[in-house]
């Protein structure tokens, strides 16, 4: 238990060496959140997971900002006493929120750590010292396009490819990424863009031996993800349906998925995000650390998690090279075997590097006690 003395919140925004689009739209620019805490016992910091716009979920930066410095932080700032592990409690009267919650969550375990001389990875319970590295790609112009990205990330090492998908192009690019590398571990992430009325490329995607489809249908369709999984041979997985260790534990009983990706910021945490890797792995559902495209402090943290047990497939966990040019942080590097080691370091095992993070600042507020 420390006392909070202060929040200072960041905007920061770094360019991405290449567009990434989805169903839902384009990136060309990271834009986060980012918070730094001070306690008694020294600073943490945090990185929020949400976008600029509410595409992916009902939270953007801009909301994050105000509920953190309107209502989480005269609350927080106001406990005589605050640990990570009280924070849910602390703010359980917040509905919601749950990215600008897991960073503050995320800053508050980086400062206990640091004081206590303990990673994050032990912290949770990580029981590897590396994780293996799937990656993203992006909706291409061109099939050609595509296939050429798959190559060149499959030179790099990467273990699994995870293709995004929109009606319309879905059959045609994933057949030709599957001609292409027949023994291939694939996968497609379709961001909720389809109705179970308009299922029929999702049956036909069944043909290709594809690990997983990823998140076909809305985010509030448990039941019709349960009819589809019914219908498929290949595993659902659910992304955005999982908000909670309740989601994921309804989503597994209904049988709506048969895999769960897991994102801290997504379920409001990394402690609940360990509660939802407990959830699964004692139903033996497998279980997989999906990407924000993060920055160095939020992929710090995805590492930590990934080294959990349930954590049997490989993750959004790339190198902050396939992101990043120059990253706030250290770089994080994939070695040619398609792993990344997980952090050891105390708390987070990074910090931003000063001079780097005063160059992609673009507003900074500081909250103290009123
Ligand atoms: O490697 O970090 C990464 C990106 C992985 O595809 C990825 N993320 O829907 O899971 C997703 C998608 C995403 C990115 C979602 C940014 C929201 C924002």
């Amino acid at each position: 238990m420390s006392l909070l003395r202060a929040i200072e919140l960041r905007l920061v925004a770094v360019p991405l060496v290449r567009p990434f689009r989805t169903s839902f739209g384009e990136e060309t620019v990271k834009e986060a959140v980012l918070c730094r805490v001070e306690t008694d016992d020294g600073e943490g910091w945090g990185e929020c997971v949400a976008s600029p716009d509410p595409g992916y979920s009902e939270e953007f930066n801009a909301s994050v900002w105000l509920v953190v410095r309107d209502h989480m932080a005269p609350r927080l700032l106001a406990a005589e006493e605050l640990s990570a592990e009280r924070l849910g409690e602390a703010l359980a009267w917040i509905r919601g929120h749950r990215m600008a919650k897991a960073m503050l969550e995320m800053a508050l375990l980086d400062a206990e750590l640091r004081a206590a001389g303990k990673s994050l990875a032990d912290r949770l319970g990580a029981v590897r010292d590396r994780v293996e590295c799937g990656v993203s790609i992006g909706i291409a112009q061109t099939t050609e396009e595509l296939l050429e990205h798959v190559s060149g990330y499959l030179d790099e090492g990467y273990r699994r490819i995870k293709l995004k998908i929109e009606p319309g192009t879905d059959v045609e690019r994933v057949r030709a990424v599957r001609e292409a590398n027949p023994d291939v571990p694939l996968s497609v992430d379709a961001n909720a863009a389809y109705s179970l009325e308009d299922a029929g490329a999702l049956r036909a995607l069944d043909a290709f031996d594809l690990l997983m489809i990823e998140q076909p249908l809305p985010h509030e369709d448990l039941v019709d993800h349960a009819k589809l999984q019914r219908e498929l041979r290949t595993a659902v997985c659910l992304d955005e349906s999982i908000r909670s260790a309740a989601d994921a534990r309804a989503a597994i009983e209904l049988g709506s998925c048969r895999i769960v990706n897991i994102k801290q910021g997504r379920v409001g945490g990394l402690l609940e995000a360990v509660r939802v890797h407990d959830v699964c792995r004692a139903r033996e559902i497998p279980v997989w650390c999906g990407g924000m495209l993060e920055l160095g402090i939020g992929r710090a943290a995805n590492l930590a998690l990934g080294g959990l047990p349930g954590f049997t497939l490989p993750g959004d966990t790339s190198a902050s090279r396939r992101y990043f040019e120059d990253d706030l942080t250290e770089p994080f590097v994939m070695a040619a075997d398609g792993t990344m080691g997980v952090p050891r370091g105390v708390g987070l095992g990074v910090v931003p590097r000063p001079e780097r993070l005063e160059a992609c600042t673009s507003r900074v507020e500081l909250l103290r006690p009123i």
